[in-house]
Order: C-alpha cells, then sequence, then structure tokens
C-alpha cells in the first residue's frame, strides 16, 4: 500500500496529483507542522530532516517530490507519466524535471524561506529584486521551451508538466507576476485535469503520531 505523508498546500500536492493521475489506491496522511507532526519520533524515523512530502511504499520510503514523481512514473510504465529511461524523451523529461526545481521554484523558495520559514536570524532582507529578476529569466526559459505545445515533453502529459504548472501555481498564490500567456494558458489547462479535482476534494486523514515504521 502506498502511503503519502503530506499537507495541502504544499510539495506534496506533486505527489498527491500524480498518485491521481495513476488511478492507484492510496492513503494520505496530514503532517500538521503546526502540532508538532514533523517532529514526532514517528516522523523523524521516516525523514530525519522533517520535510514533506514522504512516500513510502512497503519497506521503501522515498524523499524529494521530484524523486518520488519519477519512482511513481517508473514503476507504473503503462501510464506514460515518466518516458523510458534512456530515451531522448528521458533525456528532456529530466531536463525540465530538474529546471522545475533548481530554476523555476529557487526564487520562490528562497523568497518563501527569507519571508517566514528560515529562523528570523538567518532571514536576509531585500532579496526580492534579485528573486524577481531570477523567477522572470526562468519564467522566460520556460516559456520559448514551451512554445505552442500543450505538454512540455513530446505530445502526453508527464510528470514534468505536475511539477512545472505546481511550480506556477505556487508563483501565482504568492503573487509572483507571470507575463508570459502560454504559460498561463498551459498552467490553467493542467489544473483543469480531473485528477487535480480529485487531489483538491481529499483532504486526507490526521497524522499517525504513535505509529512505528515496520
Ligand atoms: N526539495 C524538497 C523540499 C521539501 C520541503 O522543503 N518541503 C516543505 C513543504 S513544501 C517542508 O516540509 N518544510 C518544512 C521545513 O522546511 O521544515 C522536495 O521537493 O520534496
Amino acid at each position: 500500500m502506498l502511503i503519502l505523508y503530506g499537507r495541502f498546500p504544499t510539495r506534496s500536492n506533486r505527489v498527491q496529483w500524480a498518485l491521481e493521475e495513476l488511478e492507484v489506491e492510496y492513503t494520505f496522511y496530514q503532517v500538521d507542522f503546526s502540532a508538532g507532526d514533523a517532529d514526532s519520533a514517528f516522523f523523524r524515523s521516516i525523514n530525519p530532516a522533517g520535510k514533506i512530502p514522504v512516500l513510502q511504499d512497503g519497506e521503501l520510503v522515498i524523499t524529494e517530490s521530484g524523486a518520488i514523481c519519477n519512482y511513481l512514473g517508473d514503476s507504473h510504465p503503462d501510464s506514460g507519466l515518466t518516458p523510458r529511461p534512456g530515451s531522448a524523451a528521458r533525456a528532456r523529461y529530466d531536463q525540465w524535471m530538474n529546471f522545475a526545481m533548481t530554476e523555476l521554484e529557487q526564487p520562490l523558495w528562497t523568497r518563501a524561506k527569507h519571508k517566514f520559514a528560515l529562523p528570523r536570524k538567518y532571514r536576509v532582507p531585500g532579496l526580492d529584486p534579485t528573486l524577481e529578476w531570477e523567477f522572470q529569466r526562468a519564467a522566460g526559459v520556460l516559456s520559448e521551451g514551451l512554445g505552442d505545445r500543450e505538454f512540455i515533453v513530446g505530445e502526453t502529459f508527464t510528470m514534468a508538466d505536475i511539477l512545472l504548472t505546481h511550480t506556477l501555481g505556487w508563483a501565482k498564490a504568492t503573487d509572483q507576476a507571470i507575463s508570459q500567456q502560454n504559460l498561463l494558458d498551459y498552467a490553467d489547462r493542467n489544473l483543469a485535469r480531473p485528477a487535480v479535482a480529485r487531489m483538491v476534494k481529499r483532504r486526507g486523514e490526521p497524522f499517525p503520531r504513535d505509529r512505528v515504521l515496520n
């Protein structure tokens, strides 16, 4: 049984969206940071970093949203959500997966860290113009890469569309301007998928603090 530890709305949405695209059964536990769930002995035993998302598949415990999406796609090859390893499509796919996390997401995450996520004494003021410039540069690269195509890789929807769309949604939700119409249309199209509606409806169960990893 697949178990997702996460929370709405965070990067765990990427994994939950992937699970809904696959239409597989899964349990979804909500990790409540303010209630101290992430500091519990059980959660630390599955992810010492105390972060979400975490996916458990039997004995296997995986962190990092991109790696989890790759695992889910590769272990369901008929879904087409991850191109075949070793193919040219996979190389392009990996390129955009990495781009989503290291280029498009990076300025958004850096802004969030220096606004509220880091302990106060480590927050640096005045980064906004730099981060705005970095985000705009990444959005420009993505806009050119997408062009007038429906999906970022080939002719079908992949996990890379999930990561990129989630990150564009993050930008919009934090009032980061996106001026490229093809990116706005791309995000709207992907967010209209039935899997997203199912994800939004399913908010998960309370985190089982007393559990022990077995
Ligand atoms: N690179 C990781 C980032 C994970 C991450 O930072 N998750 C946030 C929620 S979106 C979190 O758990 N934050 C709690 C913390 O930093 O203590 C991924 O993509 O999974």
